[in-house]
């Protein structure tokens, strides 16, 4: 067993503008949860460390949109995040919060400290300024197009598409996200970290120095961003939402909330610490302690440049020895977005699928976005849970415990010689701890998740190979040695699914009524389950997913959508004026359809007999895919009468009736809503 070391694991920081969907928990939370969990039941000091993000532009404009304070705003979504979290069994050492006194302070002190040590440029500079608004803008408050990759919505301090960071004036044609006026300029004083200073440190430290363990889609980032020249940032805002620039003369002014956030990770710990009766310090500023930083790509530029260089700039930190950040989960082909709804929302998913957070779980570490964006599909989760939970390691789990109680009831039997292939069954078991330990420890939570299941894989094989439920009937003693083995081989998986499966591990350590065999012993340990020892009753571990479920899923979905077409649907600009003259050359009627019939090989076409109160006339409408003749009959319509005759597929229409269409494109007559109109009425 390797020596124990102390682990500071940090998870993003998720910004209380909203509750969390599938996404953080499948680029952050899971892979940083099963990480810590296992060096946790591996022996080593660990602190897991997150809270929620309070600052930051999207906060006070969420809080304005919604006319309440931001600080209603914070209470409601920390709560709800701080709660979604305990539910799929994050197991968070400490979740605090950016808003708390331990933060401000901790946050104000480092500040404080780089200013002293003369860490910062102090400078008057042109910014973006909203004269409707009467608001300085950066961050959030403002969009434009990126000058790196020409993205069109990026934001005054970073451009989600490519990452970079962005001072707001490099914005291409900015527009005031509070007023959609185009920005003035106008001078204000700040306070800059100067990263070209820290370009060699950067170089060393990672370039050089990390060009092996971190991850190829981080340090590619890194790097091109290194090489392309580092400039100062500003660490100061005006705004009155976040923590007061702690220095005279920075009246109106806060931290950025990419200064302050961050720190949020060592205050969050301080807190844990004074908590537990420990000292933080160690897990800060003890070189041996090992920092890691689980984030979004999104992140990488504040995680492992700006933040790296504060803790470089203010002297007495560690620096991060990984920063494994996952790349993007996308939901049914379609970017996953808070704003457009188009997400599966953590609360949500629990009233729908109540007790299966574990099969969330481990889908999305099945299908983790570990190297490049990949998408999650409702089919997909469906499989995952039918074709590997339920029909492998439930299916595996229930035989061994059922079986047990009904041949010994529940007694572990004694076994007897063991064959080649149960040496070979238990040789392949021991082995797997050190397998799913390498790929955890590499950041592969994909390959570590299969790994598991191939572990259910090994027993469910050598039970069905073996088939106890047959050997009972003529072999007693062999039956015994089978049972044995298969007892083995469901304590280990105990022991190696809770990083993954915690929910099930607990479930599996009830029913197998002992503390799991260590996960460092299973390699060595004679016996991991011992004969004699009473296990409990089945309880189903998984139970399927069925396509109903599936298709209430995608109809959310899609229902979403059309909501979305109905928000987003863009009105037709007004035409050119007409007269009063115009107008009154145009004859419109109320008509009534007497009859309607498809005009043979014209899909879209219908040929009506429209009684205008005039007379009775043919009239060719393109409705033909939206209303069947006859549901039309007797309908009263708005005609316009006076329209010059045409000739449609031979057939002569003389008039047109007046049509509408819904966000989703159905098509809708416009006709009095009053049935005491009567044919022949004129619309003016
Ligand atoms: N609040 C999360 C985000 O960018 C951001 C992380 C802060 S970690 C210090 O979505
Ligand atoms: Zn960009």
């Amino acid at each position: 067993m390797s020596t124990p070391k102390r682990y500071t694991i940090t998870a993003a920081l998720p910004y209380t503008n909203g509750p969390i969907h599938i996404g953080h928990l499948a680029g952050v939370y899971v892979p940083a949860d099963i990480y810590s969990r296992f060096m946790r039941i591996t022996g080593n000091d660990v602190a897991y460390i997150c809270g929620s993000d309070e600052h930051g532009a999207a906060i006070p404009m969420r809080a304005k949109k919604e006319g309440v304070s931001p600080q209603v705003i914070i209470d409601k979504y920390h709560k709800i995040i701080k709660q979604s979290f305990a539910d799929f069994g994050i197991s968070f050492d400490n979740y605090s919060r950016t808003s708390s006194a331990i933060h401000h302070e901790t946050a104000s002190e480092f500040f404080k400290k780089m200013y002293e040590d003369g860490k910062f440029i102090e400078e008057v500079t042109e910014q973006l300024y909203d004269d409707e608004a009467k608001q300085f803008l950066a961050d959030r408050f403002v969009t434009g197009t990126c000058p790196k990759c020409a993205h069109e919505e990026a934001y005054g301090d970073q451009c989600e598409k490519c990452g970079s960071s962005l001072n707001a004036t490099d914005l291409i044609n900015p527009i005031s996200t509070i007023s959609g006026a185009v920005p003035t300029l106008k001078q204000t004083k700040h306070w800059f970290l100067p990263l070209d200073q820290y370009e060699d440190f950067m170089k060393e430290w990672v370039i050089e120095g990390h060009k092996k363990d971190w991850k190829p889609n981080v340090y590619g980032q890194v790097k091109s961003w290194v090489d392309e020249g580092l400039r100062p940032r500003a660490v100061t805002r005006d705004l009155d939402w976040g923590i007061p620039v702690p220095v005279d003369g920075a009246e109106g002014k806060v931290l950025y909330v990419w200064f302050d956030a961050p720190v949020g990770y060592i205050s969050s710990t301080k807190e844990w610490a004074a908590r537990e009766g420990k000292d933080w310090e160690p897990y800060w500023k003890d070189k041996d302690t090992k920092l890691v930083h689980f984030i979004g790509k999104d992140n990488i530029v504040f995680h492992c440049i700006i933040f790296p260089s504060m803790l470089k700039a203010e002297g007495s930190y560690i620096l991060p020895e990984n920063v494994p950040a996952n790349e993007f989960l996308n939901l049914e082909g379609n970017k996953l977005s808070t704003s457009k709804n188009w997400a599966v929302w953590l609360h949500e998913y629990l009233e729908e699928f109540p007790g299966k957070q574990d099969v969330l779980r481990y889908a999305l570490t099945a299908n983790a976005p570990e190297s490049k964006d990949n998408d999650f599909t409702w089919k997909d989760f469906q499989a995952r849970n039918n074709n590997e939970l339920v029909a492998i390691f439930g299916n595996f789990i229930n035989r061994v415990i059922v079986l047990t109680n009904k041949y010994y009831n529940g007694i572990v039997p004694t076994p007897s010689a063991l064959s080649d292939v149960d040496t070979q069954t238990l040789t392949e078991l021991r082995a797997y701890p050190a397998v799913i330990a390498s790929s955890i420890e590499r950041y592969r939570f994909r390959e570590a998740s299969q790994e598991l299941m191939n572990v259910a894989r090994l027993g469910n094989k050598y039970l069905a190979d073996e088939e106890p439920w047959k050997l009972i009937k003529t072999d007693e003693e062999r039956t015994r040695t089978v049972m044995y083995v298969a007892l083995q081989i469901a304590s280990t998986l105990a022991t190696l699914a809770e990083p993954f499966l915690p929910f099930t591990s607990a479930k599996l350590t009830t029913m197998l009524n002992h503390t799991p065999i260590a996960w460092n012993a299973i390699a060595t340990e004679e016996t991991l389950l011992a004969a004699g020892h009473q296990i409990e009753k089945a309880q189903l571990l998984f139970d399927k997913v069925e396509d109903a479920d599936v298709q209430k899923q995608l109809d959310k979905l899609e229902a979403t959508k059309k909501a979305n077409e109905i928000a987003n649907k863009t009105v037709e600009p007004q035409k050119e004026t007409a007269t009063f003259d115009d107008f009154t050359k145009l004859d419109l009627r109320v008509g009534t359809i007497i009859e309607a019939e498809k005009m043979p090989k014209a899909k879209k076409l219908l040929v009506l007999k429209v009684d205008t109160g005039i007379n009775v006339r043919t009239i060719v409408s393109g409705i033909a895919e939206h209303f069947s003749p006859e549901e039309i009959l007797g309908k009263k319509v708005t005609v316009l009468v006076n329209l010059a005759p045409r000739k449609l597929r031979g057939v002569e229409s003389e008039g047109m009736i007046l049509m509408t269409e819904t966000p989703d494109g159905s098509l809708v007559f416009v006709n009095p809503d009053d049935a005491t109109v009567t044919s022949g009425a004129t619309i003016n």
